[in-house]
């Protein structure tokens, strides 16, 4: 393996830049000084980290627009989501901020004596993000891992390391200790597997695939590690016959295509009343027509390239022999360009099942609100989902019904930091952000102080 690897720009498939490729004995290191750090760090007051946080938000805030240009180059990011991402970044930071004082723990009526627990860090933290959204991702598990008095090795994926990179520089800059936030480029199998494998890592936190997920899962059990898994998605987008259609036909091209589908949570699946199919589908062409893809640099664009050269060729694998219904529209050139496209399909189809992460979205009728609910669960992933309705009754009980971490009624809404995120079968394990996140990166310690005089 070479010891670099050559970053491509996805809107013109040039490469730019080399990283380094760590070896395991470069990512031990960087353990081993992360877990010196982590000891004044956890036994500092809590305002001294809630204080340290902050300032580490506020240098974010400062760098949104560098941050920014460096995903839209290395992820091909739009630069409107990409400051939408860089920003989102220091408030995750601002939110857990708050957290140090707030982790407290109990006290529990106990004869003789007085019992009380205490939230104890797990020492360093291993997160593994992927190239999809990789500031956001990444900051999800590093904020509230730090507040609660943790070190954390991040590990980038090797598409997209450069704004993790430049986050962990703005870290020092901001006065938190070296190597208390440490970001290590290089390759999962080596990098990750090493979080995953080192003793001295207590817990590791995985966003990717589900594959790749369950192997970092049985390597954590063989370590007695807790981890924390974000994995695939297949969510469907239900639209039942008393929705607003307009409204859900025009918001549906978002759900899915929002960065270029590579989305965990992208709407991947529309399910349509078949009394409103036709209709549906009618007032839904020209607004996928109307979704523009170009220049990531524009503030007009709401779609770029797909990440890789790769990446393109097995999302466009799902097109053959696919009914295809209509496309939108992607510029030619170098880039990994891929126009939107809308497949008409059936429950066991593979574009009804595998995640396709890419702006491919597949559209299936059904009956009454008990196939809808049906179908919205005929699939191994379990993580995002809307439902388009005007009756409140129906909203709750499917919003019940559909298996899902996270679902959102008449809105395609995913992710906000104070609430809990994260997916049931097969999109993984343990909730992210959230009032509770902080609390995820403690084990409670139960202490009974004998208070009897004999
Ligand atoms: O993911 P991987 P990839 C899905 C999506 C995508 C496919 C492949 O369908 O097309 O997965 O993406 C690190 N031990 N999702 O190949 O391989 C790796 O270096 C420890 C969905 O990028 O799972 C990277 O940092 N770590 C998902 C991270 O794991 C290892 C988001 C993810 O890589 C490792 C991403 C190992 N043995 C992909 N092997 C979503 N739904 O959000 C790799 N890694």
């Amino acid at each position: 393996m070479s010891a670099t690897f050559t970053l491509t720009d996805p809107s013109t498939g040039r490469g730019f830049r080399d990283m380094p490729r760590a070896t395991a004995s470069e990512v031990d290191a960087v353990i081993a000084r992360a877990v010196e750090v982590q000891r004044a760090w956890a036994g500092a007051a809590p305002l001294v980290r809630a204080d340290a946080l902050r300032r580490f938000a506020r240098v974010v805030e400062d760098h949104v627009e560098e941050l920014a240009q460096l995903e839209v180059l290395n992820s091909g990011h739009p630069i409107e989501s990409a400051r939408w991402e860089a920003s989102h970044v220091a408030q995750v930071l601002n939110f857990y901020a708050g957290a140090p004082e707030r982790l407290s723990g109990q006290q529990i009526p106990v004869a003789g004596g007085l019992d009380v627990t205490f939230h104890e860090p797990y020492g360093v933290v291993g997160i593994i993000v992927p190239w999809n959204f990789p500031m956001t991702i990444a900051s999800w598990g590093f904020a509230p891992a730090l507040a609660a008095g943790n070190a954390v090795v991040l590990k980038p994926a090797e598409l997209t390391p450069l704004t993790a990179v430049r986050i962990g520089e703005l870290a020092v800059e901001a006065g938190l200790p070296e190597g208390l936030f440490a970001v290590v480029t290089g390759s999962g199998s080596v990098v990750g597997q090493r979080f995953v494998e080192h003793p001295d890592v207590r817990k590791v936190v995985f966003t990717g695939s589900t594959e790749v997920g369950v192997e970092v899962a049985a390597g954590c059990a063989r370590g007695l590690k807790p981890v924390t898994l974000e994995l695939g998605g297949k969510s469907a987008n239900i639209v039942f016959d008393d929705a607003d259609l307009e409204k859900a036909a025009a918001a549906a091209p978002g759900a899915v295509f929002d960065n270029a589908g590579q989305d965990c949570c992208a709407r991947s699946r529309i399910l349509v009343q078949r009394s409103v199919y036709d209709r549906f589908l009618e007032l839904l062409e020209p607004a996928v027509r109307d979704w523009r893809v170009g220049e990531p640099t524009l503030e007009t664009t709401q779609m770029g390239p797909l990440i890789s050269a790769a990446h393109r060729d097995t999302v466009a694998g799902f097109l053959d022999g696919a009914d295809v219904a209509f496309r939108g529209t992607a510029p030619e050139g170098d880039g990994f360009w891929f126009a939107p496209a809308v497949v008409l399909a059936e429950p066991g189809d593979r574009i009804a099942q595998d995640e396709i992460f890419g702006p491919v979205v597949a559209v299936l009728p059904f009956d009454d609100e008990e196939d809808g609910i049906r179908l919205a669960n005929d699939t191994v992933y379990g993580l995002a989902g809307s439902i388009w309705t005007e009756n409140l009754g129906r909203a709750m009980r499917v919003s019940r019904a559909v298996k899902s971490g996270v679902l959102s009624v008449n809105s395609h809404s995913s992710v906000r930091y104070w609430t809990p995120f994260g997916g049931m079968k097969a999109s993984g394990l343990g909730r992210e952000l959230g009032p509770d996140a902080a609390e995820h990166f403690t084990e409670t310690k139960n202490v009974f102080f004998a208070t009897d005089a004999s």
